[in-house]
């Protein structure tokens, strides 16, 4: 036989010591259970006068599976990983890469909370694939115009004063697909280049005051330790502003496809610049004109001419729920949730549109608001059933605002493959359906 169980009903409360019994919190409750059933059709959990139709021997009134037994014994898994009810939570590597050694795979956005990227699921782009480094035979060179070229060690790098900072890292081809025509089916695939961890190591500028570098030094040139020697050359400004030689990331030392056990990070400027496996810095007076910006890393404009050096990722963001992919079950209440981000320092404020872009509303930002680093953004809305197109806008602390498609196709052509931050439009078909679509 159903048992009929009410919230505040003592007898409910033996499972839950936390609840209060009493009629505001009562009330409280049965309106939440309400608004969670209608907005994600999930069953109003003894909402009031309503009988709960088990459709599992594991849900109330009975008790579960899981309390008649003990669990997994502690440390049965070492490094812990995510419940198996959530193997769908992973990266995905792209489709249009020949080879899986230069190639990139992209973060789950769509799946992810708060901030910050778990480690295991930071997007990776490799030129020639993962090192396989052992510490102990790695070194840093610095040298080129300085009074003393130095090799540290990561032990000689670790013991130097340290700081961690929160900061995302994108790659200026997060969205190279969508130049033309929408192609990619989810936000993974639209966004997916793009991380926020918390970074932990030395002040680049710790390192050249090491060195003691010339006057005349006004470039570094960055070279990896991976097959493809990946190298890029910095502006001593940057070096001396926020660069960063990082070891841990997310509290642990970096993963080996984050570039373990050194990487340069450039907060806020394109990811192909923050150098994994990094060996050597050499401080000239020119920039050293490497393949990475020279052939790649150029924007073609519409003119026939090409950008070069286009070092900082403008403002951008994005609507994580609900996005390309994801089915709405009925009409109703609905919070919208996304990311916003500017290469150049806070975000001020993000505007979302649920008609296309004809009316717009000012989102809530979340806290941290913190400098290069992701924002977390909401909204509530409710879903009439009718189709509507949801799009997302940036406004970073310098005033810059996130582009229309339009505007950006009018300055930069579709010839480009780096530095896409179009406002992205959601389409919400009449049957709940979400797309990826040109408004
Ligand atoms: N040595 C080396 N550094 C590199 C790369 C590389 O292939 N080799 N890829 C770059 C590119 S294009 C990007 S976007 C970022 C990606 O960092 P992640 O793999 O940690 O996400 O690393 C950059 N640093
Ligand atoms: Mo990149």
């Amino acid at each position: 036989m159903l048992r009929r169980i009410r919230v505040g009903d003592p007898s409910a409360a033996s499972h839950s010591p936390g609840a209060i019994p009493g009629t505001r919190r009562r009330d409280f409750l049965r309106q939440s259970a309400l608004l969670a059933s209608s907005a994600l059709g999930v069953r109003a959990i003894a909402a009031p006068g309503s009988v709960s139709a088990p459709r599992s021997e594991n849900l109330p009134p009975n008790t579960p599976r899981w309390m008649k037994v003990q669990g997994e014994p502690v440390v049965s898994a070492p490094y812990g990983v995510p419940s198996r009810y959530e193997a769908d939570v992973i990266r995905r590597a792209t489709n249009i890469t020949p080879t899986l050694w230069s190639s990139w795979s992209f973060t789950p956005l769509q799946d992810l909370h708060g901030i910050i990227t778990p480690n295991g699921l930071v997007f990776e782009r490799h030129h020639a694939g993962t090192p396989d480094i052992n510490p102990e035979e790695h070194r840093l060179m610095v040298h080129g115009l300085v009074s003393q070229p130095l090799i540290f060690t990561i032990e000689d790098l670790v013991r130097l004063p340290s700081i961690s900072r929160i900061h995302f890292l994108e790659c200026s081809g997060n969205g190279l697909t969508e130049w033309k025509a929408p192609k990619e089916k989810t936000v993974q695939g639209t966004h997916g280049l793009l991380s926020c961890c918390e970074w932990t190591g030395v002040p680049l500028s710790t390192i050249l005051d090491e060195v003691g570098f010339k006057p005349q030094a006004k470039w570094i040139l960055a070279e990896g330790a991976d097959a493809a020697a990946m190298s890029r050359s910095i502006p001593i400004e940057k070096a001396l502003d926020d660069a960063l030689l990082i070891y841990a990331q997310n509290g642990e030392m970096l993963r080996p496809e984050q570039g373990y056990p050194l990487r340069l990070l450039l907060p806020g400027f394109e990811g192909n610049m923050s150098v994994k496996w990094l060996r050597r810095l050499k401080l000239g007076e020119k920039p050293f004109m490497t393949r990475e910006e020279t052939s790649k890393y150029t924007d073609l404009i519409g003119n026939g001419t090409a950008r070069q050096f286009t070092f900082v990722m403008e403002a951008k963001s994005v609507i994580t729920f609900p996005s390309g992919g994801h089915q709405l079950k009925k009409r109703g209440p609905y919070r919208i949730s996304g990311l916003a981000w500017s290469g150049r320092g806070r975000i001020r404020r993000v505007d979302v549109s649920t008609d296309g872009g004809r009316n717009w509303r000012e989102a809530r930002l979340e806290e941290p608001i913190l400098t290069k680093a992701l924002v977390r953004f909401r909204l509530a809305w409710n879903w009439d059933g009718g189709p509507a197109v949801l799009q997302s806008r940036a406004i970073d602390e310098t005033g810059y605002v996130q582009p229309t498609r339009d505007q950006i196709v009018a300055v930069r052509g579709t010839n480009s493959v780096y530095h896409y931050n179009a406002i992205q439009s959601w389409q919400i078909t009449q049957n709940g359906e979400v797309n990826n679509v040109h408004a």
